[in-house]
């Protein structure tokens, strides 16, 4: 590359991309450098950039195995990649962080062992007629494609009827795919108070109740590795979390309507 073709892409770099995707890691040496080079080359092959910059924001936190380290080396490689490194080993917090740290018109939300492209472009079109603010990609509607072991498909399940049944959630899925314009959804990721897995749940289920527009597109789901983190072992923090979320959510409700404001579903909750 020429200085001035280098000098033309910095100052491009320099400027707000138009998208910014987002993709929680943690101790993912094995497949983290396959993954980011195979998933840019599907970004430029798919045209999900529109030709403009796009970011690639790896939140890192916690790991042994020297992902952050690799992270790093593939930020300083590629001015498109940002590593950020934010304390111990903690999903939902590495998502915010990523997610605050974006900076492009519209956030993609991956995970290292997906990198669906197919996701994010039809999610790009619907974001894109304004017909959605936020499209959520679901593992659990009749039309997606869960090839995950029944324990997981049925742990997405045992979630996704916890939150319906508690937090009048009327989708199908939080974890995992999202895409969204991200100055409608800025105050939404900011008023979420829980970490860990039950972030993503947080961050969709208030999104739906401040009244921004929420859409479930089914996803079809191979992972390129099965998770090294065992389901039973998050359940405790997964309850923890959703028990706060309930009190946080239906405790200003309680206080809205004693103050006689009356609490609603799409009112801030
Ligand atoms: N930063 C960070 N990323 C995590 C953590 N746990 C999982 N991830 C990442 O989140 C994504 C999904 O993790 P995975 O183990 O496949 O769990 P699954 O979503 O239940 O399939 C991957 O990109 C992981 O590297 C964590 O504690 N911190
Ligand atoms: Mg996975």
């Amino acid at each position: 590359m020429s200085d001035s073709e280098k000098e033309t892409r910095d100052q491009r770099q320099d400027a707000a991309p138009r998208l910014s995707i987002v993709i929680p890691v943690f101790n993912e040496s094995a497949i983290l450098e396959t993954a980011v080079r195979g998933f840019q080359a599907a970004i430029e092959e798919a045209r999900l950039d529109d030709g403009a910059a796009y970011e690639l924001i790896l939140a890192e936190n916690g790991s042994t195995d020297g992902t952050g380290g690799i992270a790093d080396r593939l930020a300083a490689e590629d001015a498109r990649i940002r590593a950020i490194h934010v304390g111990e080993p903690n999903y939902g917090r590495a998502l915010k962080e990523g997610i605050l740290a974006a900076r492009g018109e519209f956030v993609l939300c991956d995970e290292i062992d997906l990198c669906d492209i197919d996701f994010h472009s039809r999610a790009l079109s619907i974001l894109e007629t304004r017909a959605a603010e936020l499209v959520v990609g679901s593992k659990a509607l009749a039309t997606a494609s869960d090839k995950r072991p029944l324990f997981r498909r049925a742990g997405t399940r045992v979630i996704n009827g916890l939150l319906r049944a508690t937090l009048d959630f009327k989708g199908t899925d939080t974890h995992g795919l999202k895409a969204f314009r991200r100055a409608p959804l800025a105050d939404v990721v900011a008023s979420c108070v829980v970490e860990k897995d039950l972030f993503a749940s947080e961050f969709v289920i208030r999104a739906g109740r401040m009244g921004r527009r929420v859409t479930e597109i089914p996803v079809e789901v191979h992972e390129k590795r099965r998770t090294p983190i065992s389901l039973i072992r998050r359940v405790p923090n997964v309850l923890l979390n959703l028990g706060k979320l309930i009190v946080t959510i239906r405790w200003k409700e309680m206080r809205q309507r004693a103050e006689g404001k009356g609490g609603s579903d799409h009112g801030e909750g």
